[in-house]
């Protein structure tokens, strides 16, 4: 795979001819579909949080930030200290940036509204999971930031404000998200392809090394959580049978990678072709991930770069949402692979397309 930064050290004098994410930003601003000062600023502060979240997270084992804090979130879910950091660094950098007026975090129960104090033409809502996969942190194991950005209307009061903004992820101006793993990346769409950045700790900043990123189309890994396939209904379990099926031409056959850590799954994935699946069980008919700030980013992204997700019923980006914790099912990574699941769920198997 080739990337724009060579085998140079990163002290080197290579990196002058590396783009900064901050540069990115303002050299493609006018091709940005929201070409404004604030939206650039709101990725800036994204992008200054997501430094903040990697600098603990890389000193977790030695500061006590490992563990839980004792509380569980609105989900029921126990809420880890790191999971607490995340979402406070993401607030803050949001709210000094001035430009946004709302966000919807996993970790709190309810929307917030923040009072936008720059003299900026639009607002903007964030949605974001600030720690995702954060049972992996004291195993060491990699975790992610995903974040989902849209325009507010300039009329609305606080009232309305919620409503408004739970907006089919079609909508969405910006999405995207941090894998903090062996190195920490940056990768986000704003609706122009996707971009993905690496953090070069040397001088603290995001570097361009995956311009213009697109799925593979093959069948290279398969990504879900199989312990669970008592649960899961016979269509799909059907489908995983077709999954694993060798190819009778070549013998080739998929591989199975899951970290349980969803954005590091689906980063893999985007970069060597796969499909990633949370989907219905028994008892819980929507799956476990959230639309919000799981699905509609990542569909958003995925979308950029060539590929698909899916409910196994319809296109994720057209749902519209009824809460901010909403669930959904998923199927996410290359078409074809989609484009197969969806044909078994809805019993259309003669449909399945040849994956090589
Ligand atoms: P979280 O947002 O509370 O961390 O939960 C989402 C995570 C995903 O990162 C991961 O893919 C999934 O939950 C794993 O769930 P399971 O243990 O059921 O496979
Ligand atoms: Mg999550």
């Amino acid at each position: 795979m080739s990337h724009a930064l060579s085998d140079a050290p990163a002290s080197s004098g290579a990196l002058a001819s590396v783009m900064t994410l901050e540069q990115f930003i303002l050299d493609r601003r006018d091709r940005f579909p929201q070409s404004t000062r604030a939206f650039a600023r709101l990725l800036r502060d994204v992008s200054v949080a997501a430094k903040i979240i990697n600098h603990n997270i890389r000193r977790a084992g030695i500061l006590d930030v490992m563990g839980e804090t004792g509380t569980v979130n609105v989900q029921d879910e126990k809420q880890k200290k790191l999971d607490e950091i995340a979402d406070r660094e993401l607030e803050r950098a949001l709210r000094r940036g001035g430009e946004c007026c709302l966000i919807g975090s996993e970790e709190q129960p309810e929307t917030v509204s923040l009072s936008p104090h720059g003299n900026f033409q639009e607002r903007f809502a964030v949605f974001f999971d600030p720690l995702d996969g954060s049972s992996n942190t004291d195993v060491n194991a990699s975790v992610g930031t995903i974040f989902s950005v849209y325009t507010l209307p300039e009329d609305i009061d606080e009232e309305d404000s919620l409503d408004v903004t739970l907006r089919p992820g079609a909508e969405q101006v910006a999405a995207g998200y941090v894998a903090y793993g062996s190195s920490t990346m940056f990768v986000f769409t704003t609706g122009n392809g996707v971009n993905g950045f690496t953090l070069d700790p040397g001088i603290g900043e995001f570097l361009l090394t995956h311009p213009d990123l697109q799925i593979p189309q093959e069948r290279a890994m398969y990504s879900i959580n199989e312990a669970d396939i008592e649960d899961f209904s016979p269509k799909l379990r059907a489908f995983l049978q077709w999954l694993k099926t060798k190819d009778p031409d070549t013998g080739a056959r998929i591989r199975a990678r899951y970290i349980g850590s969803f954005v590091s799954d689906f980063h893999r994935n985007l970069l060597t072709g796969g499909l990633y699946m949370y989907p219905a069980r028994t008892n819980y008919p929507n799956g476990k991930l959230r639309l919000m700030y799981e699905a509609n980013p990542m569909a958003f992204l995925v979308e950029q770069a060539g590929g698909r997700a899916s409910t196994g019923h319809q296109r994720v980006l057209d749902l519209q949402p009824e809460g901010v914790h909403q669930r959904t099912p998923l199927f996410i990574g290359s078409a074809p692979l989609v484009e197969a699941a969806e044909a078994y769920l809805q019993d259309r198997e003669e449909e399945v397309p040849r994956v090589a």
